[in-house]
C-alpha cells in the first residue's frame, strides 16, 4: 500500500508564488485522491506488495488506470522534492551539465521554461538525464513520466492546472517564472548519475 508523504516544507513557504490555499487542494487533495484511488485499485493484486516504481513499469501500456494514479503519486512526490521555500543556486555538478547540454543556464531555464509554457492541456516538464548522461528538456501528457524508461528523472514543474489556478488563474506564464525562485538544486543533482 502507498502513502501520502508530507510536503517537505512548510505550506506556507512558497507564498507568494503558490499559496497554502493551493498546496491545500494540490497535495491534500489531489496527490492525496491519487494515493487513495490507488491503493484502491491495487488492493488484492499481486501489486500490493510491489514498489511504486515496479507497478509503474507493470503497468505501463497494460493498465491506464493503476498506471495513471501510480505515475501521479511518483510525479507529486518527486515535484514537492524538486522545490524550496528559498531556492538558490545550482551545484557546479549540475550546472556543469547544463553548461555542457544546453550552452547556458539562461538558455537551459528559457527552454524549460517555454516547454512548460507550450504543453497543450495537462502535464509536466521534465529536466531528465539519458543513458549517456546528456540532460534532455522533455514534456509528458497528463500522468506520463519518465520512470521505468532510459531516461531519469532530475527536476519536474507541474503544469496542470490545479498547479497554479488558484493563485494565477490562466497566467501559467508567471507561474512558471517564479518556480525559478524556488527550485530545490540540491535535491536535482542528487538524481544525477554521473
Ligand atoms: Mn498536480
Amino acid at each position: 500500500m502507498f502513502t501520502l508523504p508530507d510536503l517537505p516544507f512548510a505550506k506556507d513557504a512558497l507564498t507568494p508564488w503558490t499559496s497554502a490555499q493551493t498546496l491545500e487542494f494540490h497535495h491534500g487533495k489531489h496527490h492525496a485522491g491519487y494515493v487513495s484511488k490507488l491503493n484502491d485499485a491495487v488492493v488484492g493484486t499481486e501489486s500490493v506488495d510491489k514498489s511504486l516504481e515496479e507497478v509503474i513499469a507493470a503497468s505501463r501500456d497494460r493498465n491506464q488506470k493503476v498506471f495513471n494514479l501510480a505515475a501521479q503519486h511518483f510525479n507529486h512526490s518527486f515535484f514537492w522534492n524538486c522545490l524550496s521555500a528559498g531556492g538558490g543556486e545550482p551545484s557546479a555538478e549540475i550546472l556543469k551539465l547544463i553548461v555542457r547540454d544546453f550552452q547556458s543556464l539562461d538558455a537551459f531555464r528559457d527552454q524549460f521554461s517555454a516547454t512548460a509554457a507550450a504543453h497543450f492541456g495537462s502535464g509536466w516538464a521534465w529536466l531528465v538525464q539519458d543513458t549517456t548522461g546528456k540532460l534532455l528538456v522533455k514534456d509528458y501528457h497528463d500522468a506520463q513520466t519518465p520512470v521505468g524508461t532510459d531516461l531519469r528523472p532530475i527536476l519536474t514543474l507541474d503544469v496542470w492546472e490545479h498547479a497554479y489556478y488558484l493563485d494565477y488563474k490562466n497566467d501559467r506564464a508567471s507561474f512558471i517564472k517564479g518556480f525559478w525562485d524556488h527550485v530545490n538544486w540540491e535535491f536535482a543533482s542528487q538524481q544525477l548519475h554521473v
